[in-house]
């Protein structure tokens, strides 16, 4: 079934709200409690003060850019997104759809330059770089999260995304804007992309993140919303200089439900391009994803059965972009 990525105007309520900004400089013992705060009430937070050089970001933005602006055909030598390579408005495979294109790659030295060998070196190693910087900050923050819930092994989350066999993966975004005709539906002066918009289509469709923890930076265009607990959507203010974190749906398993996935979603505009780049820390396929044992007890019973990642990327990848999987592995 073909899924149409025009959604009705104002289908769902959104409210403007400040989100957790956590200041990376802080010392450990106030940011390692903010963070688990933000992560159990929005499951994502900005991040500032965050140690990633300017120019690592400006480069990998350049080499994306560069990258998009090819020809069609050049882009599709990258190989079709299965799920890694170069993806046009298909997202997965079960029909779903979006106003974008992207390259999807796994995070790891030797498939980005294989990915990438009909790209450039200069994309390859540029994306190296950025995928490392990015991954020490998951892991920086995969630390405080350990710290904040108080487990024994400070490592227990990052070393998941430091394994040699870690599935991560990076992936870039490309929102060209969206041309329409359509006049029906007004224009609004939007504070998120400071011009007149039609906020009227999908640009990636609500989900949440199924891996561990994502790192996003995007260029000085918005779009993106995360739902709040009460399920209204959130506009989020693009920040070039600084870094989006989202709690995955590995991390809400392991925590026993502590800390929560966000559902988020970008919605296209018709003025400006947005670009993002996402780092998802991913466990190996063979790791047990069930609650650590510091986060069950009597009043906070086992939530999840015992599963592995692989076993979880099956059911992602059997599913719709949209699906509450997580819920497949509850304990019965
Ligand atoms: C969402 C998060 C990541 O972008 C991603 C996506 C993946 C893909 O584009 O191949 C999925 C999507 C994401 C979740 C459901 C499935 C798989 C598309 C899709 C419909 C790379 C991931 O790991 O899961």
């Amino acid at each position: 079934m073909v899924v149409s990525s025009a959604i009705p105007f104002r289908s769902k309520k959104t409210r403007a709200l400040g989100i957790p900004i956590i200041d990376l400089s802080l010392d450990r013992s106030q940011l390692s409690e903010q963070i688990v705060k933000a992560s159990e009430e929005y499951g994502f937070f900005k991040v500032v003060n965050h140690g990633v050089s300017a120019d690592v970001i400006s480069r990998t933005e350049t080499e994306g850019s560069e990258f998009f602006s090819k020809s069609l055909l050049e882009k599709q030598r990258a190989g079709p997104a299965t799920p890694f390579g170069y993806g046009c408005k298909n997202i997965g495979f079960n029909g779903d759809k979006g106003e974008l294109e992207y390259i999807l790659l796994e995070a790891n030295p030797q498939s980005i330059s294989e990915t990438s060998k009909s790209i450039s070196n200069n994309f390859s190693c540029t994306v190296n770089v950025y995928v490392q910087a990015v991954k020490d900050l998951a892991c920086e923050i995969l630390d405080l999260v350990a710290e904040g819930l108080r487990v024994k092994d400070k490592s227990i989350f990052s070393k998941l995304i430091k394994d040699v066999n870690s599935d991560s993966c990076f992936r870039i975004n490309h929102y060209p804007p969206i041309r329409t005709t359509d006049s029906s539906v007004p224009n609004l002066f939007d504070e998120q992309y400071s011009c007149n918009v039609k906020p009227t289509h999908i640009g990636f469709g609500e989900h949440s993140d199924p891996q561990i923890l994502t790192i996003l930076r995007s260029n000085d265009v918005g779009g993106l919303q995360i739902c709040s607990r009460d399920g209204l959507w959130i506009p989020i203010p693009p920040d070039s200089n600084q870094f989006f974190v989202f709690v995955g749906d590995a991390l809400q398993a392991l925590t026993n439900g502590r800390l929560v996935s966000v559902r988020h979603r970008v919605l296209a505009n018709h003025v400006k391009t947005r670009m993002s780049m996402m780092y998802f820390g991913a466990p190996p396929l063979d790791a047990c994803l069930s609650p650590i044992p510091q986060m069950i007890s009597s009043q906070n019973p086992r939530l999840y059965r015992h599963f592995t990642w692989g076993e979880y990327k099956n059911a992602v990848y059997s599913l719709r972009l949209a699906d509450h999987r997580l819920d497949l592995f509850k304990n019965q």
